[in-house]
């Protein structure tokens, strides 16, 4: 079966996590995904957060999966004869440098155009124009710049990052979206584009509710859905909400059977108002079904504290498996909190290829993260990250060097 990406081709000049979450992406979804590294170092993650010594990361093998690896020093004209090549060639070059460095080797828009003016150039910046637009970012500075650090955390902690990594994957899966809107859009114009994906504003996308409660809090004073209400004091800013649901249907984590020793014996409950009668029958509630203070929604904002206590009364009972299957029956909203091991080993997952097993030459057998998106005419296979420079030679084959030239650009360090 053929590939959604096929016959695209990418120079994937990213390093790091946020570029390459993206040209994953596009080599999963079939793209030919050409990794540009400098030679004898390779991206920086190769050697971070090592596990085993000598052998690429966890960090780096999760992230580069499906990829060719070339080593191209840019700061040879040797090797930016071979990047000109290669940018002759492909339909998209992918960046996440620091604002001003592929200035700085001479990879310029106008240079890029004149060789290939169908290229489309995507990049990854901490901040779009204004007053960072110079800045180095990481991602807990995108999760605090782009207004998720303020919004999470207990409501009367310090702002809190998030383990998911919105900033830089989630920035990646952006560019990614931009770079498939951009090819579609070449198929008309016959030009290629820029593409933008600042760090700040994706995280602030994915922040777009907190946008909305700012101007409701505005208007109204108060989120009655907020563990702040009734009791407490709104300022002038959203405020962290600990771990309520933030949307129309209130809900919270409550512990279960266990919880004493199991960090992670918890389930979120979410009180939805088309199955209120179902909890007050499950919780052996049955008379808030018609008592005035428990009714109707709006009436039940007032005492979700009491509410969640009483429940959580009940999911202490049960361990987060047996809540689940008895809540699923009556059709109420509730997920287990899930450790990364129970994710790792969960056989569900592994049948979708969601959780893949990789065999890489060095490393050994490894778990990683399969490509969460499913293309029913696409699907997707993933083979392991490339050593660094493994296709050296055959993509500067397949560019029309021949074996003495390459050989010239070894010696030079060129490549
Ligand atoms: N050949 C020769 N030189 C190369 C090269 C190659 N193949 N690849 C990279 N380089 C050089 C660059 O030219 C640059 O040199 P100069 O500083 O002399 O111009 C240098 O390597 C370093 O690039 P960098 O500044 O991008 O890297 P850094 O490690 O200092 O910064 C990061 C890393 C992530 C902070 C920065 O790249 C950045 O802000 N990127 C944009 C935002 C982003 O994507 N952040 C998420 C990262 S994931 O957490």
């Amino acid at each position: 079966m053929g590939k959604a990406l096929d016959g695209v081709r990418i120079l994937d000049f990213t390093h790091v996590q946020s570029g390459p979450t993206c040209t994953q992406l596009l080599a999963w979804l079939g793209a030919d995904v050409i990794k540009v590294e400098r030679p004898g170092e390779g991206d920086a993650t190769r050697g971070q957060l090592r596990d085993i010594p000598g052998v690429d990361s966890l960090y780096f093998t999760m992230l580069n999966h499906n990829k060719r690896s070339v080593t191209i020093n840019t700061k040879k004209p040797g090797g930016m004869a071979v990047l000109d090549r290669l940018i002759a060639t492909c339909d998209v070059m992918v960046e996440n440098f620091a604002p001003g460095a592929l200035d700085r080797m001479g990879i310029t828009w106008e240079h890029i155009q004149a060789i290939n003016p169908r290229m489309i150039v995507a990049s990854v910046k901490g901040f779009g124009p204004g007053p960072y637009e110079d800045c180095k970012v990481y991602e807990n500075v995108a999760q605090c710049a782009g207004g998720a650090a303020s919004t999470t955390g207990l409501e009367d902690g310090i702002p809190m990052v998030t383990g998911a990594q919105i900033g830089d994957s989630g920035t990646g899966l952006h560019l990614a979206l931009g770079i498939v809107a951009a090819l579609y859009q070449r198929t008309h114009s016959g030009r290629g584009q820029k593409v933008l994906a600042p760090m700040q504003d994706a995280v602030l996308n994915l922040c777009r509710v907190k946008l909305r409660d700012q101007q409701r809090l505005e208007r109204t004073h108060t989120l009655h859905e907020f563990p702040q209400y009734p009791d407490g004091k709104f300022g002038e800013a959203v405020p962290r909400a600990g771990n309520a649901s933030g949307g129309g249907q209130p809900g919270s984590i409550l512990r279960c059977k266990g919880w004493e020793a199991d960090p992670n014996a918890y389930i979120y409950f979410i009180t939805q108002a088309a199955v209120w009668p179902a909890i007050c029958r499950v919780i052996g509630e049955e008379g808030w079904v018609d008592d005035d203070a428990f009714k109707t929604p709006q009436a039940r904002l007032l005492h979700l504290k009491p509410i969640f206590r009483r429940i959580e009364q009940w999911t202490m009972t049960k361990d987060k498996y047996e809540a689940m299957e008895i809540l699923n029956k009556y059709d109420i909203p509730c997920g287990p909190i899930l450790s990364m091991k129970e994710i790792a080993y969960e056989p569900s997952l592994r049948e979708t290829g969601t959780v893949v097993e990789v065999d890489h030459p060095t490393r050994g057998k490894y778990l990683t993260v399969g490509n969460p998106i499913k293309l029913s005419d696409s699907p997707t296979e993933v083979t392991r990250s490339p050593l660094l420079g493994e296709h050296t030679d055959e993509v500067l084959g397949q560019l029309g060097f021949g074996a003495d030239e390459i050989s010239a650009l070894r010696a030079d360090g060129a490549v």
